[in-house]
């Protein structure tokens, strides 16, 4: 672990780029010219974006220059497709990596400024729904940081992730406009706007005695770039994020003009634009509307052409292309890249089949996300044949060579045929996206270990079983920049005190903090660093929900997606069970340990059991909360949406940490490492990336508790009764027949209802097979939380293990193992 990584290899550190008068002199400059104001009748936002303005001014040099070097150089690049990216805030972020923050900080001063009232007024980018898109965000610092050269592709949704309120506990979704108030940080080129087809029918013609078919589309719109700018952390490099925007194009407007109906056009301008109005709000259960396919084709195809046109030099020999980019495919959300990748070749760049396709299996890897599935996106043969008519021809001849490869290794095995099959036959005919990325991808991986392990074992076998090697693991990453530094400063400066400031891009180094583990000092000042973070929360969570978080309590955080496999649903029964031998007298109030129960998660507004559990937690809540008899021992708080500028605050204050999914379902899990990183012990079960957590912390730092993946499979085949397990154990009996009881919804029984007997005859996350287990668990937390000291110690062993999981690590893996992308230095 020690060896100096060539992929960490930094550039030459410049100097800070400005003193405090030159700052000042840009921030005044900018007000004048960018916003047409003076200091002082410059609005909260006119300062905001005249800061944020000046900061993006001094990154423009370096990025003009990167972009030229990386065009010049003609290296291998990495094109990173993903539709989400869920970049949180980019002042702060920006200030750190350029080494601005002291000199603004003071420069605002100057002006009678104070910095974190602006800080405060940035509306983040919600560009993602969770995990999947957080990581994107993740791996795009790392790259820059790690001076990998790449681009991010993906799409400028003009509102992101809703924006969720409760009303009477319920979950309720308002449009996230987060454009409303400007964008300083994008750069528009709608004169690099591209036309983008669909639609339409396809024809054959005769090419030289030879028959070939050809698309005729029948509309379009037009793709337009939005620039980011992706700051490297102190190595004076700046990658490029480019996010496309849809617009209506001339041509499709004046046919209809012509013909006299000018509101018939502006709804066609509408039609167009609606492409990239909203991210869809599904996290793991793709809806399979139309929509969403326009947005997915129109962003790949849109980055491959840009590529193409923008990255190569003129006349460039196409078949030279796996020694310039490789397109990692987040997910199946971007795989319709692959067939329009043969398109472009084979109809537009007149390659010969199988020479366009010996090209695109170099130049596609695909990375999976999920178990579950209901996740793996399949697109019926209907839409997809209407909206791309070409594109569906070339999948059927893709899976017909590929079928035809299988036959020829396994014979008539038409089982196996059916199963491998790129196009499902029921319930309809659709196309199977995952299939059709791991045929087409040089690599394969999941996204932890024991994910890697699962996809090629139970979903994916018989494409390991034909494609040795193809298969992949890289354990996932969190940027210790945003998560540690930024997010934590008092940690930070505790780590840079001790260890020097190597780390935060060296994460390994985490490791000399064993060593303080034993340190008197160094734990009471880890704790009152701790401390100082809860003070901050509650501060936030004052001042933002009106909540007061009470002192000295352990605080027991669970957030990310509402999703059964996560299993809330198992945190509110502990949540009930400790209530309820409260108030039943069995266990006195005042012998409890102090714990503030912090949720964070939305769910898909279609979700309704999801949204159920919602409302229950806040009932839960509600009851809990004010019930005197509780003494204030227990607290249940869930600020409404939770997104990356809550998870900088709440993590670092986090005592417990809640990784409690079904054995076998969360593929990896991100939050789960920011927690550990930030010194919080997880209570999890054997799943994802916990695995691995468990593996470095060791035994003594880490709550294990339920089945594990083959014994959740041994139960489901001996058959899964839930009902057994409430008939055998009183707690659980208890804590139900409380909720059915009409306990936390006002005496009315039917309100819960579904979540009970959902709970009692369904159970499909095993919620009651691993209660008792997460129970005695959560007894052992009380227990180890009482001796302060022991439990300080075991957080910054947490701490001082977990460097594997900076986001770098997992960057370097993908380099290794797929990539091959050499660094620029
Ligand atoms: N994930 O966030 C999503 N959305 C999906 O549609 C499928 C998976 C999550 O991706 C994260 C990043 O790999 C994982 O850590 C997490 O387990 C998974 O649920």
């Amino acid at each position: 672990s020690s060896k100096p990584s060539h992929a960490l290899a930094l550039a030459p550190v410049p100097t800070p780029p400005s003193t405090v008068d030159g700052f000042v002199k840009q921030f005044l400059e900018n007000l004048n010219l960018e916003r047409g104001v003076t200091l002082s009748t410059a609005s909260p936002n006119d300062r905001y974006i005249a800061l944020a303005t000046t900061v993006r001014d001094f990154l423009v040099a370096r990025w003009l220059e990167d972009i030229r070097r990386q065009k010049e150089a003609q290296a291998k690049g990495v094109c990173y497709l993903s539709a989400e990216y869920l970049l949180g805030r980019q002042l702060d972020n920006n200030l750190l990596a350029t080494r601005l923050t002291d000199i603004a900080t003071e420069a605002l001063a100057a002006c009678g400024i104070d910095i974190d009232e602006l800080r405060a007024l940035e509306v983040e980018p919600g560009l993602g729904n969770g995990g999947l898109g957080r990581l994107a965000a993740c791996f795009i610092d790392s790259l820059a940081t790690m001076s990998v050269p790449s681009i991010g592709y993906g799409i400028r949704y003009e509102y992101g992730i809703f924006r969720q309120t409760f009303v009477d506990g319920q979950q309720v979704e308002q449009p996230d406009a987060w454009l409303t108030l400007g964008s300083p940080w994008e750069f528009a080129h709608p004169e690099a706007a591209q036309t983008i087809s669909f639609g339409g029918y396809t024809e054959t013609f005769d090419e030289g005695g030879v028959t070939r078919s050809r698309w005729v589309p029948g509309w379009n719109v037009q793709a337009v770039p939005y620039n980011y700018m992706v700051s490297g952390y102190h190595n004076g490099r700046v990658n490029t994020l480019r996010l496309w925007r849809a617009v209506a194009t001339d041509a499709f407007d004046l046919r209809i003009f012509n013909s006299g109906d000018y509101e018939k056009a502006v709804r066609a301008q509408t039609y167009a634009e609606n492409i990239s109005k909203v991210l869809y709000p599904e996290d793991s259960t793709p809806q399979g509307k139309e929509l969403r396919l326009q947005q997915q084709y129109f962003f790949v195809a849109a980055s491959i052409r840009d590529f193409l046109d923008h990255m190569l030099t003129p006349g460039f020999d196409l078949s030279k292309l796996p020694d310039r980019v490789i397109f990692q495919l987040n997910d199946t959300h971007p795989v319709i890249a692959v067939p329009e990748f043969m398109r472009v070749l084979v109809d537009e760049e007149h390659m010969e089949w199988d020479a366009a396709w010996e090209i695109t299996q170099q130049c596609f890897a695909y990375t999976c996300h999920t178990l579950l599935p209901e996740a793996l996106e399949v697109w019926s043969v209907e839409l997809l044949g209407r909206l791309l008519p070409r594109h569906l021809e070339i999948i059927y001849r893709i899976n017909d060579e590929f079928l035809a490869a299988v036959r020829e290794r396994f014979g008539d095995d038409e089982m196996r045929i059916r199963n491998m099959s790129i196009i499902a036959e029921s319930p309809e005919r659709s196309v199977r996206m995952a299939y059709l990325a791991t045929v087409a991808g040089a690599k394969v991986n999941g996204v932890a270990e024991l994910h890697s392990q699962l996809l090629r074992e139970k979903v994916l076998p018989d494409f390991d079983e034909f494609y040795p090697g193809k298969f992949t693991n890289v354990t996932n990453g969190v940027t210790p920049r945003r998560f540690l530094r930024l997010a934590n400063p008092g940690l930070a400066g505790l780590i840079t005190d001790a260890l020097g400031a190597g780390w935060t891009v060296d994460l390994e180094r985490l490791r000399g903090l064993e060593s303080f583990a034993e340190d008197p000092e160094f734990r009471a000042r880890f704790a009152e660093v701790k401390a100082a973070n809860k003070r901050v929360l509650s501060d936030v969570l004052r001042a933002r929900d009106g909540f007061e978080v009470s002192d000295g309590h352990m605080l027991d955080v669970m957030v990310k997606r509402l999703h059964e496999y996560k299993r809330q649903m198992l945190k509110v029964l502990h949540i009930v069970t400790s209530y309820e031998r409260i108030v039943s007298g069995r266990v006195r109030a005042e012998d409890v340990q102090g714990r503030a129960f912090i949720f964070g998660a939305k769910a898909a507004p279609g979700y309704v059991m999801a949204k159920r559990i919602i409302h229950l937690i806040n009932a839960v809540g509600e009851v809990v909360n004010n019930d005197p008899r509780v003494e204030g021992r227990l607290q249940v708080l869930f600020p409404p949406n939770y997104n990356v500028t809550l998870a900088e605050r709440v993590i670092p204050a986090a005592d417990l940490s809640e990784q409690i999914s079904l054995a076998g379902k969360e593929a990896s899990g991100t939050g789960n490492m920011k927690f550990a990183l930030n010194g919080a012990l997880t209570i999890g079960t054997d799943d994802g990336a916990n695995v691995e957590i468990r593996e470095l912390v060791g035994d003594d730092n880490f709550f294990l508790f339920g089945m594990t993946e083959p014994e959740v499979e041994e139960l489901w085949t001996r058959g899964y009764k839930p009902a057994e397990f409430y008939q055998q154990d009183e707690d659980l009996r208890r804590a139900i027949d409380l909720i059915a009881s009409g306990a936390f919804s006002n005496g009315d029984r039917t309100v819960f209802e579904p979540i009970v007997s959902n709970l009692l005859y369904d159970d499909r996350f095993m919620v009651l097979a691993d209660y008792a287990s997460y129970i005695r668990a959560q007894d052992r937390v009380d227990a180890a939380y009482a001796d302060q000291d022991a439990w300080t110690k075991a957080a910054i062993l947490n701490i001082a293990r977990c460097g594997f999981f900076s986001s770098d690590r997992s960057i370097r893996d993908y380099i290794d193992r797929i990539w091959h992308t050499p660094p620029m230095l």
